[in-house]
């Protein structure tokens, strides 16, 4: 083995689990990947994309100079190669894009402009893009894609508890008793944890409880597999609750000490018998009241889930049914117990907690509270925006009715990422300017005006906050490629630039030397992380917030003595179907999802040896559809929706239901956001990604 001239540790920059790393780096070139024994959360314990999938970092297809389209401005835009572009100085570069940034301000105000940050970026590359785009330019249109994510889990629990994190930490895992996994396909979308989860299955006697439309590898280690239609979660688990109350099987003593409105959600439970769920579900009614058994009388109940559970038009609704049956046991507030929605981008948890979205600065303090907003004011020397701004899918809308003239773009692929593609298209086609800062031009910069290049994880000092709140150092390994720059980098220079165009100073500033001065001017703002510093990650690896001061340990589970809300709110619920269903014309569910050694629009994970192991994509389908249709595995299918329509490779398993299609939203080529639906939740503004009608033929 070549001799490393360093070994830098550092954190996963794929998803929320945050395994910590070790990269050997030789001549600038990280040639070997491995993990710490002695360092949580993983433990030495990495997945295929953290081991195998990280030489994206060297792809010679990497930005390494600005680029300006050589058609600038021109409306509608087309999407272009980098033929489409022209090589630029940054100065030009950030002038312009300062210019035009300015010239919306000016003409239009700041809420003409619609802005993105990025989960893959850091902490500190987010603090400082809503501090820009807030201070500087004056809005609150500030969202990430977490609102395509677990804005269902933020809209629910913080209407039932008030916090919407990982209540429980990934430590506790291995020791769990009964837990239940839900719309999480966790081997392959947070491998590392789903070893925890067998560990405590396989080793320590833990029962789990699978409720999944789709026979993910998890239920082969199930005790109990639930297999409702997609869509119908409320009913299954209301039908759980109902149960629970009526066998008087709920947790007396936690119900009269730190929850409210028990009464009244008890008696709208009534309808919810475990035989009607059954008619509106499939799954059996007799295995309804056994996994309500199973939970309510465990040491300790867990939840966990994932996308299964938010992306659907009634994604707050199925949180909040997750929610009251942790209220009704008391399985919540103590070890190997609670509410854990499994974060899945490296540093989602940490872009919302670094004021990446529309109602909050950093650490949940609301915009529209006065007295927040004057702390701030006071902190930065400028007057604030008191209106909240607008989330991902309202931007869109708003930019459809020309209300939005232009978009800065962070790290994100909505060309791959948003629902109704054509739709999405369209509006973008329209747009008069747009800013975007990559670290590959993707979908999206094919549409760019401006492209600047950012460097990735392994070029860069900075904290990723992952799943379990743990905030973890990423360190800088190897050298960028050409004239890549950090992403909190970029943000100053151009803030100072638009600064110096519309007159509007901060009197804070944007002359920060390293990420660790920025860290610290977070820190100082958000109670939650006033104990955390770069010093300390140093010592100890990282740190689990809220950590109050510098002598607070740090918490792995949340809410032993309280919900930030006080009493915790039992919420009584309806079933409502899906906004699509299957007809006659469009007769499949189509169901859209993850695949392990892919990433979301496939820029990073397509660009590694990851693409060499999968390098296409296919619609899973029955067996008994696909013998219907005439139809084996290999050959080419057409998949249409009310939307549009995408040729895709079958692959014939029992893993989808009847009826019901999955294709992975990795692949560009056959991309199913063509197909998907632009419903949203009414409270988290999540699209229903997870269920649209699909009509599947023959490609003859
Ligand atoms: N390899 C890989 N890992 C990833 C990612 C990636 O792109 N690739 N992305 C990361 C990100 S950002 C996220 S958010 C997570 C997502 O992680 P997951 O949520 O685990 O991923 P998905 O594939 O979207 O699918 C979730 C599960 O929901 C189930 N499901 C579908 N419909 C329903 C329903 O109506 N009810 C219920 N209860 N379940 C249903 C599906 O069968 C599937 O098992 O993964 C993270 N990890
Ligand atoms: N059909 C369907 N669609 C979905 C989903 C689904 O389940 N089904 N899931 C939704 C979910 S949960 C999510 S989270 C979204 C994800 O949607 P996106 O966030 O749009 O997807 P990514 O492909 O992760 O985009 C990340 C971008 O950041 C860039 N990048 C990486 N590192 C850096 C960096 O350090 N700096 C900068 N500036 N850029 C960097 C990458 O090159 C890439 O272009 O997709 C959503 N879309
Ligand atoms: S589990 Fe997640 S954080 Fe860990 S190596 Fe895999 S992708 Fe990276
Ligand atoms: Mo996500």
């Amino acid at each position: 083995m070549i001799p490393a001239d360093t070994i830098v540790r550092t954190t996963c920059p794929y998803c929320g689990v945050g395994c910590q790393l070790d990269l050997h780096v030789h001549q600038g070139v990280i040639f070997r990947v491995a993990a710490p024994f002695d360092a949580p959360p993983n433990y030495g314990r990495l997945c295929v994309k953290g081991r195998f999938g990280l030489d994206f970092v060297h792809h010679p297809s990497r930005l390494t100079v600005p680029l300006i389209r050589k058609e600038f401005g021109k409306v509608p835009r087309r999407p272009v190669g980098l033929d489409g572009f022209r090589e630029a100085t940054w100065d030009e570069a950030l002038d312009l894009a300062a210019e035009k940034l300015a010239a919306i301000v000016r003409e239009h105000g700041g809420d003409a402009l619609g802005t993105f940050c990025s989960a893959k970026a850091t902490n500190e590359d987010n603090y400082l893009f809503q501090k820009f785009v807030r201070a500087v330019l004056g809005t609150n249109n500030v969202d990430h894609c977490a609102r395509l994510c677990h804005a269902s889990s933020v809209a629910g629990l913080s209407r039932t508890i008030g916090s919407a994190a990982m209540s429980n930490s990934i430590a506790e895992i291995p020791h769990l008793d009964v837990f239940i996994v839900t719309g999480s396909n966790t081997t392959e979308t947070h491998p590392v944890i789903s070893t925890f989860m067998r560990q405590a299955i396989v080793h320590n006697g833990a029962r789990l409880i699978v409720v999944d439309p789709r026979a993910t590898e998890m239920t082969q280690f199930a005790t109990l597999w639930l297999r409702q239609k997609p869509g119908t979660d409320v009913a299954v688990f209301s039908a759980m609750a109902h149960v629970i109350v009526k066998e008087g099987l709920y947790n007396e003593a936690f119900i009269r000490e730190r929850t409210a409105d028990f009464e009244a959600y008890a008696a709208s439970l009534d309808p919810f018998t475990p035989e009607w769920a059954e008619e509106v579900s499939g799954v059996p009614a007799d295995d309804i009241r056994t996994a309500a058994r199973m939970y309510a009388s465990a040491k300790a109940g867990a939840i966990y889930w994932g996308m299964g559970i938010t992306q659907h038009s009634h994604g707050t609704d199925n949180v909040i049914a997750l929610s009251n049956l942790a209220l009704l046991t008391g399985h919540i507030g103590r070890p190997h117990t609670g509410l854990n929605p499994l974060r899945g981008q490296n540093n989602v948890q940490g872009c919302s907690d670094s004021g990446g979205l529309p109602n909050v600065f950093p650490g949940y303090q609301r915009v529209d509270d006065p007295a927040i907003r004057a702390k701030f004011e006071r902190a930065w020397g400028v007057r604030l925006n008191p209106e909240v701004g607008l989330t991902t899918m309202e931007m869109v809308e708003a930019a459809e009715r020309g209300e939005i003239r232009g978009y800065y773009i962070m790290g994100e692929n909505p060309m791959m990422s948003e629902p109704n593609l054509r739709h999405a298209r369209h509006v973008m086609e329209q747009m008069e300017f747009v800013l975007v800062q990559d670290i590959f031009l993707n979908e999206t910069g094919a549409y760019a005006d401006i492209i600047l290049p950012a460097t990735s994880f392994a070029e860069k000092d900075g904290t990723f906050t992952n799943t379990d709140r743990r905030v973890q150092r990423i360190r800088k390994a190897v050298p960028p490629p050409g004239q890549a720059r950090a992403d909190w980098d970029i943000i100053q220079e151009l803030a100072r630039r638009v600064e110096e165009k519309l007159g509007r100073a901060t009197s804070a500033g944007f002359d920060f030397q390293h990420p660790a001065e920025i860290w610290a001017e977070m820190a100082a703002l958000t109670p939650a992380f006033q104990g955390i510093s770069y010093e300390r990650l140093e010592r100890e690896g990282g740190v689990h917030w809220p950590c109050p001061s510098p002598d607070h340990p740090g918490t792995p589970y949340l809410f032993a003595d309280g919900f930030p809300k006080g009493r915790g709110r039992f919420i009584s619920l309806q079933f409502l179907p899906p906004a699509e269903w299957p007809d006659e014309n469009y007769p499949f569910i189509l169901s859209t999802g993850r695949v392990l050694y892919h990433w979301h629009g496939g820029t990073l994970s397509r660009r590694s040896r990851l693409e060499d192991i999968y390098p296409e994509p296919t619609v899973e389908i029955h067996p008994d559809d696909a013998e219907r249709l005439g139809i084996r595995s290999g050959d080419y299918v057409r998949v249409r929706s009310r939307r549009g329509e995408i040729k895709v490779r079958v692959h014939v398993s029992t893993r989808s239901p009847r009826g019901t299609v999955f294709i992975p939203f990795h692949f560009a080529e056959a991309a199913a956001n063509e197909l998907t639906n632009d419903v949203l939740d009414p409270h988290a503004k999540i699209p229903e990604y997870k269920v649209c009608a699909v009509a599947v033929e023959k490609w003859e």
